[in-house]
């Protein structure tokens, strides 16, 4: 990789910021830089300290200092200040002869001016092994803020299991194009992947099961809160879901008496879906579905509990309204807004709600009619943003055949050309609480398949959730420059013949 001498074009940042302006000196990070931070900004501070370390070598000591006046100006420089008009996650950033400067009013803003240096610095600063630097960044003035606040990705851990590393490394590939929302995707018919103290059984028996007979696993309270606690460091909010009434095999697997007739199923590995059902006309029912919610709202400080509700074609639609109207509710008493996939707009709900749209048809008019009842929209059509669809015909990763294809191809091109404020008749974008790119595993069970399925597909979704100026051929170069960070972070992709490499 010889370019990686030269600095980077400013241009090349992922998701693009808002106003990008090049000129005057660069900076050099040297043996002497320092990152200075006020009190607030210490764990950002460190953050960043820790990103550089390992390819730099460089000591880059972090010194908390209230008193700007009292710093020496040389190094990076971490503000918490008013920043009028930037929000809670805008930053500015400015690169001058003497050093780096991120102003942001909170925390979170900083954490994404740090992201945004990362990308100024040569890729091999995301190497984990020593490289020789040197450590150019170029001289720009940069202000940013996203336009949506709702910037996600799902990860399907219950077709297939994702232990905390991969699931840790996930985090890492969200927080670093600006994503602030991990949805974890907990129960399904193969599995079920989080410990629920009162309903041992559920991981204990239906832990064990994942799609094609792989292994299966699943995440102990304490793993859990380790998921959410790095997320949280990441400024990333973790949205637990618990899949129902459909896509509940596991659970009946584990708990006959929830079954209908108390018949256990038969542990389910194929990828079939819509054939399960909680039984709706029994007590027992909701004394599960509210003490799995209570556990699940006490792990999560986040404010989304998502009660799937996809795809309930085992339930006849009077008995999943009457099921919703239950649950919903449910979740509001533990302090939570409800979230679900878009079938549930199919039932009214006075209360906060955010539906997620993933069919590739336009919806009926019961989604339009959620929206005018206040609920906010996150989007996720599948022909735009599902990271599991092939990305073309025959696309395969090493000869295994990576992927579904029934709302697909998903090219980069699909992923990146369309807008969610106006994608949805009667959803105005003040309806729209941001975007998602959903990542099912039927296909996929290691970290490279979900790299390859990830890259390049996320950084474009990141752009539509972020940027409100936007343009493909100016992506197309940019995210072309990303290539070489993702080579040295280890990070396997595919190499769309859209994109220039
Ligand atoms: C659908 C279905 C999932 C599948 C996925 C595969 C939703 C919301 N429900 O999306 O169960 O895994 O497609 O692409």
């Amino acid at each position: 990789m010889e370019d990686q001498e030269e600095p980077v074009p400013p241009q090349a940042i992922v998701p693009a910021p808002v106003t990008v302006t090049p000129g005057g000196d660069g900076y050099a990070l040297s043996r002497h830089t320092t990152i200075q931070v006020d009190p607030g900004a210490t764990a950002v501070g460190r953050y960043l300290a820790t990103l550089l370390r390992p390819a730099t070598g460089l000591p880059l000591p972090v010194h908390i200092a209230a008193d700007h006046e009292a710093r020496p100006d040389q190094g990076i420089s971490l503000r918490l200040a008013a920043s009028p008009g930037l929000g809670r996650e805008g930053y500015e950033l400015a690169v001058t002869g003497t050093g780096v400067t991120i102003q942001a009013e909170h925390p979170a803003g900083l954490f994404y001016g740090v992201q945004t240096l990362r990308q100024l610095l040569p890729p091999a600063v995301e190497s984990r092994a020593p490289r020789p630097g040197p450590w150019p960044v170029p001289a720009v003035r940069i202000t940013d803020r996203p336009r949506f606040a709702y910037r996600g990705a799902m990860l399907d851990v219950a077709r297939h299991f994702f232990p905390v590393h991969v699931v840790r490394r996930f985090i890492d590939q969200l927080a670093y194009y600006k994503l602030n929302h991990l949805h974890l995707h907990l129960t399904d018919d193969q599995g079920w992947r989080l410990e629920i103290e009162d309903w041992p059984d559920l991981t204990r028996i239906s832990g064990r099961t994942a799609v094609g007979g792989d292994p299966g696993g699943a995440y102990s309270q304490e793993a859990y809160a380790a998921i959410v606690a790095y997320a949280r460091e990441r400024h990333i909010t973790v949205v637990p879901e618990i899949d129902m009434p459909g896509h509940t095999n596991a659970a009946l697997v584990a708990y006959r008496a929830l079954a209908p007739d108390r018949v256990a199923p038969e542990p389910y590995t194929g990828m079939k879906v819509g054939f399960s059902s909680l039984v709706i006309d029994r007590e027992l029912t909701y004394a599960f579905v509210a003490g799995v919610l209570r556990e699940v709202a006490a792990l999560t400080p986040g404010p989304y509990l998502h009660i799937g509700g996809d795809e309930a074609f085992a339930t006849p639609p009077d008995d999943y309204a009457r099921f919703l109207r239950r649950v919903q509710p449910m979740v509001a008493a533990l302090g939570k807004t409800v979230m679900g996939w878009q079938e549930i707009a199919t039932v009214p709900y006075a209360g906060d709600r955010v539906v997620q749209y993933w069919r590739p048809e336009p919806p009926g008019p019961y989604l339009r009619r959620a929206v005018a009842q206040g609920a906010r929209v996150v989007l996720s059509p599948a022909n735009r943003s599902y990271l599991d669809m092939v990305y073309g015909p025959g696309t395969a990763y090493q000869g295994t055949p990576l992927g579904l294809d029934w709302a697909g191809p998903v090219e980069v091109r699909d992923a990146y050309h369309w807008d969610p404020g106006s994608y949805l008749e009667g959803v105005p974008e003040e309806s729209v609480l941001g975007v998602e790119a959903p990542l099912w595993s039927e296909t996929v069970s290691t970290p490279e398949h979900l790299d390859y399925l990830i890259f390049p597909r996320l950084p474009a979704i990141a752009e539509v959730g972020w940027s409100r100026s936007r343009d493909w051929a100016g992506f197309r170069r940019r995210l072309a420059a990303h290539a070489p960070r993702w080579r040295a972070a280890g990070i396997v992709f595919h190499p769309s013949p859209q994109i220039p490499w």
